[in-house]
């Protein structure tokens, strides 16, 4: 594999950087098929207790590479317009239910600016964190597209409709500390500390039951579509679950024992 993403193991969290610094870590089909690859490993390898996505140089992502010819609209008169909805079945499809389902929580840890399908990935992940001087722009419609890569699913649901709309019609940049008072993202933190701060918080991820905090996530993004009552039902069911596992009988040991619980549930 080349290296369009930069691959490290701390301890159980595995760093995934996103490596196109030249283009501002834009999506080609490669960058795409290796990002996704490098997560499947991550979430197939049992070590691995928590994910961090970056991205090199100064920005996180600038979304779709708008140069790749795979994509790119050919300027030729009377050559057909391709199917750019081929690129989101085979890649953006793919990879945004992959950040979804990981098996261990993913932290984003936005360095700079997140655009278009950037913005969507960052904002799908568990936690986002964000430097300073990053911004999230939803930049499709300025180039007469609409949010993808889980956009229009991600935005009303974080922000409510009226912000979401704002946000995806305008396609203005939104600076870190606006987003995060919005409840877009999580923490907003000086530029030197973006990285000791999300790798902090993910080795506390990855020390804690990953089983219980992934059914959390999964229980969360399913109660959006169910009433109350059948999401205490599902509430019930899950937490039997939990009830049988190691993590749940090692936590509560060690909470009577007043010693540091050792969890290994994924
Ligand atoms: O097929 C499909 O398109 C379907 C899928 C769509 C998903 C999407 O993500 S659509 C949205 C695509 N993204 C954009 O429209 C964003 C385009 N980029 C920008 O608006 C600006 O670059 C930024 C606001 C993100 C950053 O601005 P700035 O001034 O900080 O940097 P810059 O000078 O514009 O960019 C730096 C370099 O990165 C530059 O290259 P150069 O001139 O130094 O050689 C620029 O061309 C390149 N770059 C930035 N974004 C992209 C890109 N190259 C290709 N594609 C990009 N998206």
């Amino acid at each position: 594999m080349s290296s369009l993403i930069q691959i490290e193991q701390h301890g159980a969290v595995r760093l995934l950087r996103l490596n196109r610094p030249e283009a501002l870590n834009a999506f080609t089909t490669g960058l795409l098929a290796q990002l996704r690859q490098a997560l499947d490993a991550a979430a197939d390898d049992r070590e691995v207790r928590c994910v961090v996505l970056t991205g090199a140089g100064r920005g996180f992502s600038a979304g779709q590479d708008l140069g790749d010819p795979h994509v790119a609209p050919s300027r030729e008169p009377g050559t057909p317009p391709k199917d750019i909805g081929h690129l989101l079945d085979h890649f953006y499809i793919p990879l945004a239910r992959r950040v979804r389902s990981m098996p261990v929580p993913v932290v984003a840890a936005v360095n700079g600016v997140a655009a278009g399908a950037g913005a969507s990935l960052a904002l799908g992940c568990d936690l986002v964190l964000a430097a300073e001087s990053a911004s999230f722009i939803q930049a499709f419609s300025k180039i007469g597209l609409i949010p993808d890569c889980g956009g229009t699913w991600l935005l009303p649901r974080l922000v409510g409709r009226a912000k979401a709309l704002e946000l995806a019609l305008l396609g203005d940049k939104l600076k870190a500390a606006e987003a995060q008072a919005l409840g877009l993202i999580s923490r907003v933190l000086p530029d030197a500390e973006l990285m000791d701060a999300a790798m902090a918080t993910a080795q506390k991820l990855a020390s804690m039951p990953t089983r219980a905090l992934v059914a959390t996530r999964n229980a969360m993004d399913e109660a959006l579509k169910l009433d109350f009552d059948t999401a205490l039902q599902r509430e019930a069911v899950l937490q039997s679950q939990m009830g049988f596992a190691y993590d749940y009988l090692e936590g509560a040991a060690a909470f009577l024992d007043k010693r540091k619980p050792a969890f290994k549930d994924r």
